[in-house]
This record gives structure tokens, C-alpha cells and sequence, in this order.
């Protein structure tokens, strides 16, 4: 295991805002098989453009480096590419940032092949400028460290005309993808089946809610992957879920965020997130053990950044069957498990009730010889109850309000 020591800089962040990012750092490290041993943080009121942290901080980052025997410096913020450079030129160990840091557990995670893509090609956007420094740090290590890889374990080409040339290939492989992918979203929109979105930080249980209202709501013998990791889930799936007499409506899982996640991320999954942006209804989910609401807001930002704020929002806390689960967050959360099952058909209901808001039960007198009207009904909208009466088929039905409009001549009060 590499030994790693983490820097982080207390410019804005307050003295518990840099501590937590500093443990989630550590744990991005683990992620890929690094160790962290120390931190050191930088107080200072502005950050250094050449080298990030000040003088005196590089020759604390020195000492260190070489009391603890450390393999790898890495940077809790973005490192420009001089930056970079330069602190490779220092330190003569590895220098990486938080940014790089994602991408390679991501790269490591990636399985589709849109995803592999997405992956690939935010590593190359974001090693272009920064070559130079990376080629020192490789060929220091002989190019043997995970450094050089890419996904699927290739090695990352580090000349630059190749790379951009890559970089180009990659774009028209993901353009012919995401053609396809697109097709398949007009299609639901033809179908006008509402779109339901989960989101939110990286662990906060999506892909384990996804299974548990597919569980509730379909007798699903096909659960999507969720494990206790960063980034379980780097590929959007979809399930079309429906409750008994009820409309269906589209559930998409989607890849979790986490705080100073890279623009050349955000930028790659932009089709992945794009499905969030045209959602009906996105659930914001958010552990229900985590202590503090900094993810929430992290969450709300990123949103915010795709274009999706205007989406309305239902906020759901997991993770309820678990001690230290705490319940006041905000008073229109749902509180869920996905162990228990408890208040899933709660959220089933609040998904329904924003989904169908404007929509309200009718009923309806279909006189026998209007036969059309009544399978029009019966294929358009929810049908609740039916019985044949002298004067017709009696309906109890939810209508949306076009509906309502379309069917007046048939509605009694
Ligand atoms: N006890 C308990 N554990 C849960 C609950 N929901 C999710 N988990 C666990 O939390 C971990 C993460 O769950 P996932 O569903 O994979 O989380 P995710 O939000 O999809 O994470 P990413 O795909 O990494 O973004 C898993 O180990 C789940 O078993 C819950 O309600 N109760
Ligand atoms: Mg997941």
C-alpha cells in the first residue's frame, strides 16, 4: 500500500469543514488502495498560484515526506498545472489532487462501455495541461505506479498529439452512444411516462432505494448493484416501476456526487446527469446518519450547476433502522429504510401525489354504445373502479386536468 500524505488549505473553510474533507480525502484514498498517515494544513489567507501552499509548507510537506516515509503527496483542492509542476520539482515524491483522485476510482469502477468513455475522457481533459508534470512523476516511478493507469488498466498515453487525438475518437465514440441513448428518450417522452430521478452524495443508498420500491412496487427479481463504497454506481439504469391500478412512472438510479467533484466529471456524465435535468420529480437522497447537512448542500449545488434546480424536489432520508439515524433534518423529509422497508410505500405515495398533483378522481357514466370513449378512458388514464349499471358503465377514475376537460360530457358530480 502507498503511503500518502494529505494537504489541505483553510482559506475559507472553517477548522470543521476542512477536517471533514480531509477524512472524506482519506477515504477517496483507500478507495484505491492508498493509505493515508498524516495530514498538514495550510492556514494561510491566500493560496500560493506556484505552489499552493506556502514555503514554509513545502518544507513541512519535506520533512514529513521523509520522517514518515510517505509515496505520495495529495492536494485536497484543484491543482493547476504549474502548481503541479512545480511541486512535483519539490517534493520528488508523486503529487496528486483530489480531482485525480476521483477520476481514478471512477476509472476503476467504470463497466459500461459509455462509461469507460465518460471516464477515459475526463482523465485525458484533465492530464493535457498538465503533462509536463506528470511525465517527471513517471518517469521517477518507472511508470509503474497507478499513476499510469487508465481504465481497463491500459496506459495512459502522456504524449501530447496522441492524446488529443484520443480525446477527439473518444468524443465521436460517446456521440455515437448517446444518439442512441437518445432515441430511446424520445421514445418515453412519446409515451409521456413520468421520469422520477434519484439523487445524491456518493453512499447515500440510491441504488438501494431503487430496489426497494422496485420490491414494494413490482415483485422485482433484479436488483441493481449497491455496496458500502464510493461510487458503487457509475452507470444510470432505469426500471419502470407502477403501483397497483396506478400509472407507471420511470425510476433512474444516477452517480453519486461528492464535494470538489472535477469539472471534467461533471462535463463527461452530462448525458447521465442530463436525464436528471428532464426528470418530473427528483428524489434527493441523503444518508440518514450523516451528521451534518453539508452533503445535502453539495448535492443542491451540483444541481444547481446541471440546470436542474427548478426540478421539483422530495427529500429522503435512509438508512432510518440504524442507531444513529436522526430525524430532523427538515420537516418534509421522508424518512426511509431500505433494510426495513419502513415508509416506502409513504414515499410511494408522495411520488404519486407530485407526479399527479393537478389530478383528481372522477366519476364518470359511459352509456353502453359509447365504446370508445370508454377504452380511450381505460388506456389514458387510471381506472379505480368499474361496474355495469342500467344506464352504462359506471367509472371512478384520476383524471389529469386536460383529462378532466376531454370527459366533461361523461363526468357527474
Ligand atoms: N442499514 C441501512 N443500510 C443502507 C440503507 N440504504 C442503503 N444502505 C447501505 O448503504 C450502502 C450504500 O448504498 P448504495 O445504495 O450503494 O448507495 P448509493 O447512493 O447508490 O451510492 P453510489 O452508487 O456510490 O453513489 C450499502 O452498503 C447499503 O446496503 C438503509 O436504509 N439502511
Ligand atoms: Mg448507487
Amino acid at each position: 500500500m502507498d503511503k500518502a500524505l494529505l494537504v489541505g488549505c483553510a482559506t475559507e473553510a472553517t477548522e470543521t469543514d476542512i477536517r471533514s474533507s480531509l477524512d472524506e480525502l482519506a477515504h477517496l484514498a483507500d478507495a484505491v488502495g492508498i493509505t493515508a498517515v498524516e495530514h498538514i494544513i495550510q492556514r494561510a489567507k491566500t493560496i500560493s498560484a506556484a505552489t499552493y501552499v506556502g514555503r514554509g509548507k513545502v518544507d513541512e510537506i519535506k520533512s514529513a515526506i521523509t520522517a514518515l516515509d510517505i509515496d505520495i503527496v495529495i492536494f485536497d483542492d484543484p491543482l493547476s498545472p504549474a502548481q503541479l509542476k512545480n511541486l512535483e520539482g519539490l517534493l520528488d515524491v508523486q503529487v496528486i489532487d483530489r480531482s485525480f483522485l476521483i477520476m481514478s476510482i471512477f476509472a476503476i469502477r467504470a463497466q459500461t462501455a459509455e462509461a469507460v468513455l465518460e471516464v477515459d475522457l475526463a482523465q485525458k481533459t484533465y492530464m493535457l495541461p498538465r503533462l509536463v508534470g506528470m511525465r517527471a512523476s513517471l518517469s521517477r516511478q518507472g511508470g509503474g505506479s497507478y499513476n499510469a493507469k487508465g481504465p481497463g488498466e491500459t496506459k495512459l498515453e502522456l504524449d501530447r498529439r496522441k492524446l488529443q487525438k484520443e480525446i477527439s475518437l473518444i468524443k465521436q465514440r460517446l456521440e455515437k452512444i448517446r444518439k442512441d441513448k437518445a432515441t430511446a428518450r424520445k421514445q418515453r417522452e412519446r409515451n409521456r411516462i413520468p421520469v422520477v430521478a434519484l439523487v445524491g452524495y456518493t453512499n447515500a443508498g440510491k441504488s438501494s432505494l431503487m430496489n426497494s420500491l422496485a420490491r414494494a412496487l413490482t415483485h422485482d427479481s433484479d436488483p441493481v448493484f449497491e455496496k458500502d463504497m464510493l461510487f458503487a454506481t457509475l452507470d444510470t439504469k432505469s426500471k419502470k416501476l407502477q403501483k397497483d391500478n396506478m400509472p407507471p412512472f420511470i425510476l433512474i438510479d444516477t452517480v453519486g456526487f461528492v464535494s470538489k467533484l472535477p469539472h471534467e466529471l461533471v462535463r463527461s456524465f452530462e448525458t447521465t446527469l442530463s436525464d436528471v435535468i428532464i426528470a418530473d420529480l427528483i428524489l434527493l437522497v441523503s444518508d440518514g446518519t450523516d451528521p451534518d447537512n453539508s452533503r445535502i448542500e453539495t448535492t443542491k449545488e451540483v444541481l444547481k450547476s446541471i440546470g436542474a434546480d427548478k426540478v421539483e424536489r422530495i427529500l429522503v432520508l435512509t438508512k432510518q433502522d440504524l442507531r444513529d439515524a436522526h430525524r430532523h433534518v427538515d420537516d418534509d423529509a421522508i424518512l426511509v429504510s431500505n433494510k426495513t422497508g419502513e415508509n416506502i410505500d409513504t414515499l410511494v405515495n408522495a411520488i404519486y401525489g407530485h407526479l399527479y398533483k393537478d389530478s383528481r378522481i372522477q366519476s364518470l357514466v359511459i352509456p353502453f354504445d359509447d365504446g370508445a370513449i370508454y377504452s380511450s378512458i381505460k388506456d389514458t388514464t387510471t381506472v379505480l373502479e368499474t361496474s355495469y349499471e342500467a344506464d352504462g358503465i359506471h367509472l371512478r377514475a384520476v383524471l389529469t386536468p386536460e383529462q378532466a376537460i376531454l370527459y366533461r360530457k361523461w363526468m357527474i358530480s
